[in-house]
């Protein structure tokens, strides 16, 4: 009511009063730090005012908001963002939208639900109706809450309604974060501050910030939370705990989010006081169907769980001799058909010499059609683990009689954490579209088409810091996977776009030169930290910095020595029939394309092949003299976007330059060390002298060797 009042009576006010009116509230909005000063807690919904043009033209689309039939949560939800977004960005109350289910439609309009005949659960068609105004229309309360958030963000981009007409629908049905949180609010990989969850104050007290964090991932379409870390504390599963995750489960509702659990297997003895959790022993099977019921009595919708098993110490059911296949389909029949089990693909055995890379492959692979329909496997989108860089997991396009998940990483644990600006939409993408070769009659089979009964799972980059993820950069890899997980086929200039008109500027002279760097910047982390096809060179246990030399962990898969494999002869993985034929893992019309060094795309030379360091590459240069100019290339980039940055600060508001100015002044430090540290390192080991004109490292070895971080962020 303030709102619509102050924008009503403004007309009677005269100008010069207008003017100090103006002034004063700025004054006293300085004054009292207003918490809607641009300090990047709204994320991309910030709904900044439209120019007076764009402005006129939106509302001549709208009218009085109005719902077609009965309301519920979810449609409320809709209309109160609507209120909120275009109060914000028309500077007045009172426009809104047509919200109408596809069999209400008043006579004139029903061909505007046409196209939405057959879309899965989510699907929404924004058009005009017969009188030009703009409707959403859906065949669920789900869809007009997404149709609302996109027409929101198509008009906070800066287009205008004037020919709307957009049918989407969501490509795959899960669509889900997953928070590597703990109970205490440790965030494992986490660099954003502490957990958004504060368990301790739950049920009693809701942060509302949770309230945001939702609105922020319905507006994405992410639709499914794993509120905790896959190396699960059995505490979450007590009573306490589902009383407040009740509570969360309650208030996210509206918002289309379903909570799901991380559950550690071996809960039965942990907190069931069993001798065992053997998967066929009928007492666990007992124990978890009534854990089941309880957490059911409690969240009718709860979606499941999500289990790390066998994997990095954590217990599962070959701890009593069973196959992972035994382990998921007991938990999937304790859910029955309320819920479903997304197992873990990422499993590596200790001590053995074989490629780690293999090991999921040849672990799941024979497991195929073995799970019940209620299993997803869950597969990181390479076999390693979230490099800056990897061919995608072997395992998609191979495992056809079950269900799919692609299991990508948000926050940067590999990536420079949160102080790099590195838009990973070109990574997902890379996987998405890769062809798996698995299709049938030489078609092309993608990696996004084998998630079709599964989805996406990102593992959050979300923190108690005031932006939400540690650098404003940050929100557009959350905001990315959230619209890659709904269309794969989205361009990453195309998020990276409609991001930062949200976010910072509409002014295509801001978004698309900022667009362009950030669909650059990921290739530039992998050019400044493991080039070439080079992978896990980062320090110990933190993974923060250059770490190429290390090479006396107890396991042989954790030191990046193993993994590039340097001596004084040459570098690289030999992954060919020659070495450890991790390449036969793939289907044979994918496998060729890395087979021939000579021929094949180098962003992958080294993690296939083990070559000399003067062998020529595909610009003529040795391979030393290749590294060195790929690390140059890197540390140019990051220059070039901390120069750009600087340039662009009269788009953007002091407090969030600043901030990005700092990071980006870290990052440069970063990128230096990375290429010095490497260059160093392996200049040393292959006893090559620097390619002229190439600047000296700016240390010794030995001091690179030196420098320890026990205090880096995110490390359990
Ligand atoms: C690794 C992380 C570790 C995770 C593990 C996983 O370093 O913290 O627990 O992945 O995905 O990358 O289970």
């Amino acid at each position: 009511m303030i709102g619509r009042g102050l924008a009503s009576g403004a007309g009677q006010v005269p100008v010069v009063a207008r003017i100090c009116i103006v002034l004063i509230a700025s004054l006293c909005a300085i004054c009292a730090g207003d918490a809607r000063a641009e300090d990047g807690h709204a994320l991309w919904l910030r709904y900044a005012p439209l120019d007076e043009a764009t402005a006129i033209a939106v509302n001549a689309r709208l009218g009085p908001p109005e719902l077609f039939g009965n309301s519920s949560p979810m449609t409320q939800a809709a209309q109160s963002e609507l209120s909120r977004g275009f109060d914000a960005m028309l500077g007045q109350s009172g426009r809104g939208v047509i919200l109408a289910r596809a069999g209400q439609l008043p006579g004139g309009d029903s061909g505007l639900a046409e196209p939405l005949a057959g879309l899965p659960s989510g699907g929404y068609r924004i058009a005009q109706r017969h009188d030009g105004r703009v409707a959403v229309v859906a065949n669920d309360d789900i869809g007009l809450l997404y149709g609302s958030f996109a027409l929101l963000r198509h008009v906070a981009s800066g287009a205008n309604l004037d020919a709307i007409d957009v049918t989407s629908a969501p490509a795959l049905p899960l669509r889900m974060l997953d928070h590597w949180d703990n109970p205490d609010g440790f965030v494992e990989r986490g660099y954003a501050g502490r957990s958004i969850f504060n368990w301790w104050l739950l049920p009693d007290h809701l942060d509302p910030r949770l309230i945001d964090y939702a609105r922020a991932n319905a507006s994405i379409g992410i639709n499914a939370v794993v509120v905790n870390n896959v190396n699960a504390s059995a505490l979450m599963l007590t009573p306490r705990y589902i009383e407040k995750l009740a509570r969360l489960a309650d208030a996210w509702r509206p918002l289309g989010i379903r909570v799901w659990l991380s559950a550690r297997f071996s809960a039965p003895r942990d907190l069931g006081g069993l001798s065992t959790a053997d998967p066929l022993d009928p007492q666990v099977r007992r124990w978890w169907k009534d854990k089941a019921d309880e957490i059911y009595r409690a969240i009718p919708d709860f979606g499941g769980f999500l289990v790390k098993a066998n994997s990095e110490g954590q217990p599962g059911p070959q701890d009593y001799g069973r196959t992972h296949a035994d382990g998921a389909n007991m938990l999937a029949q304790a859910l029955g058909g309320r819920g479903t089990v997304i197992w873990r693909a990422f499993v590596y055995a200790s001590g053995s010499e074989t490629d780690r890379v293999k090991l999921a492959y040849e672990e799941f692979k024979p497991l195929d059609g073995k799970f019940a329909s209620n299993v997803i496997l869950q597969v990181k989108n390479g076999p390693l683990d979230f490099q800056p860089r990897e061919p995608f997991h072997p395992l998609f396009g191979a495992m056809p009689h079950t269900r799919l998940m692609l299991e990508a990483q948000i926050t940067k644990e590999y990536l420079g954490f949160a102080t790099h600006l590195a838009f990973l939409a070109p990574l997902w993408a890379e996987a998405l579209g890769a062809d798996t070769g698995h299709g049938e009659a030489g078609r092309a089979l993608t990696v996004a088409q084998t998630l079709a009964q599964g989805g996406m799972a990102g593992v959050a980059n979300t923190g108690s810091d005031r932006n939400w993820t540690g650098g404003h950069f940050d929100q557009a890899n959350w905001y990315a996977f959230g619209r890659l997980a709904w269309n794969p086929d989205l361009s990453a200039d195309e998020i990276a776009r409609e991001w930062a008109a949200q976010t910072f500027s509409r002014d295509p002279a801001f978004t698309v030169p900022v667009a362009e760097t950030m669909v650059g910047s990921r290739q530039a982390v992998v050019d400044y930290m493991t080039p070439l096809g080079l992978a896990h060179q980062m320090g110990t246990g933190h993974h923060y910095g250059p770490a190429p030399w290390v090479s006396d962990l107890s396991r042989p898969e954790w030191n990046p020595t193993y993994y590039n494999r340097a001596d004084k002869s040459g570098i690289g993985f030999d992954r060919t029939v020659t070495g450890s034929d991790a390449l036969a893992q793939y289907a044979p019309s994918v496998a060729v394309h890395w087979a021939d060094a000579a021929t094949m795309d180098e962003d992958y030379l080294l993690w296939f092949h083990h070559l000399q360091w003067d062998y020529q590459t595909q610009s003529g240069r040795t391979l030393w003299r290749e590294l060195v100019a790929r690390y140059d290339r890197g540390v140019a980039a990051v220059d070039a976007m901390a120069a750009q940055w600087a340039d662009l600060a009269s788009y953007v508001d002091a407090r969030r330059h600043r901030d990005v100015a700092d990071f980006l002044a870290i990052q440069k430090r970063e990128a230096h060390w990375w290429r010095d540290a490497s260059i160093a390192y392996f200049g040393a080991v292959c006893g090559c002298d620097l390619p002229p004109g190439t600047r000296t490292p700016a240390h010794s070895l030995d001091w690179y060797e030196a420098q320890r971080f026990p205090d880096a962020p995110g490390n359990p």
